[in-house]
């Protein structure tokens, strides 16, 4: 295959000469924003959603984005078509651009652009028809008042952290909980349960990122006739739950089968899951903003 041509500040590099500055404060201090993206079938999937969301993260950490909405619309598009993608995995970043070695971002004049557009690496196929084992990460979801997970920031070490714990047990996802105690989301994934044909997933407030695909399996979910509330929950809740799945851009709609050892429901992935999840993969294959014209 020909090699991958980056965005980088309106410009197409080779993979291989594809550098940003190690001045750059998102490489010094993880400051700036990014979003995952899909494209599938020729489209960018919940395109005007992915941009929506992180002009809203560049506004909480007080980061001008040198490009229009529109812009950037169009710089991910041609760069997808640079790249004759179809089905992929779009990665867009915005840093503070370059600076000195100290933390003010007053001193990066620019903010910087990179857009990589790849393919992506499923869990294997396996999972997604029997299910997902996983665990709770003993490390808590960051506090919204220290750095509010709505932001999805190049600093995803409390992430990285609970995603340690979850490969030493072996497993492929850990759930996050708020120093209280709720449920908030897992490492990547925004998570939901069942209990009694109802639907739950935790408010936004907990401390959980505004998942794009979470508002597209609660749409869906509402459309099928289920139920879907957004109510605080702890694990005696999830353990004790019918069905558990996660959902997420790179994960899509997939179902849970044991936490920190617990049996969930009968063990396999749920029945309204599987459901949500064929009724997802057809809704994504003919959404979003084409690609080719
Ligand atoms: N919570 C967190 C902390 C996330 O990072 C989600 C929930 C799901 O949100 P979306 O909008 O994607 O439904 C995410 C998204 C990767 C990767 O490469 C991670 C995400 C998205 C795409 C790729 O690990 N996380």
């Amino acid at each position: 295959m020909e090699e991958r041509l980056i965005y980088i500040d309106g410009d197409y590099y080779n993979k291989s000469e594809a550098k940003v500055s190690v001045f750059d404060h998102g490489f010094l201090y993880g400051d700036g924003i990014f979003e995952g993206i899909r494209a599938y079938n020729g489209r960018i999937f919940k395109c005007k959603e992915h941009i929506d969301r992180l002009y809203q993260g560049a506004k909480a950490i007080d980061l001008n984005i040198p490009l229009s909405k529109t812009e950037m619309t169009e710089a991910l598009l041609e760069t997808c078509r640079k790249n004759n993608i179809k089905d992929g995995y779009i990665r867009l970043i915005v840093s503070r651009g370059i600076g000195d070695l100290g933390l003010s971002p007053a001193k990066c004049p620019k903010a910087s652009v990179v857009i990589i557009a790849d393919s992506i690496v499923l869990y294997p196929a396996e999972m997604y028809e029997k299910g997902m084992k996983v665990i709770t990460a003993s490390t808590r979801r960051n506090n919204p008042a220290s750095l509010d997970p709505q932001i999805k920031s190049l600093n995803y070490l409390n992430n990285i952290l609970a995603k340690i714990e979850a490969n030493r047990a072996g497993v492929p996802e850990a759930i996050m909980l708020n120093t209280m105690g709720v449920v908030c989301e897992c490492t990547g994934d925004n998570i939901f349960i069942i209990k009694d044909n109802v639907i739950y997933t935790p408010p936004i407030y907990v401390g959980a990122l505004d998942g794009i695909t979470r508002a597209v399996a609660i749409e869906l979910a509402e459309k099928m006739g289920y139920k879907v509330i957004e109510k605080e929950f702890t694990l005696f809740n999830l353990y004790n739950a019918d069905e558990c799945f996660f959902t997420g851009t790179a994960a899509e709609v997939i179902g849970v089968t044991e936490v920190d050892g617990r049996v969930i429901g009968d063990g396999v992935a749920g029945k309204i899951t599987r459901k949500l999840m064929d009724v997802f993969k057809e809704y994504a294959s003919d959404q979003g903003e084409p690609i080719y014209s």
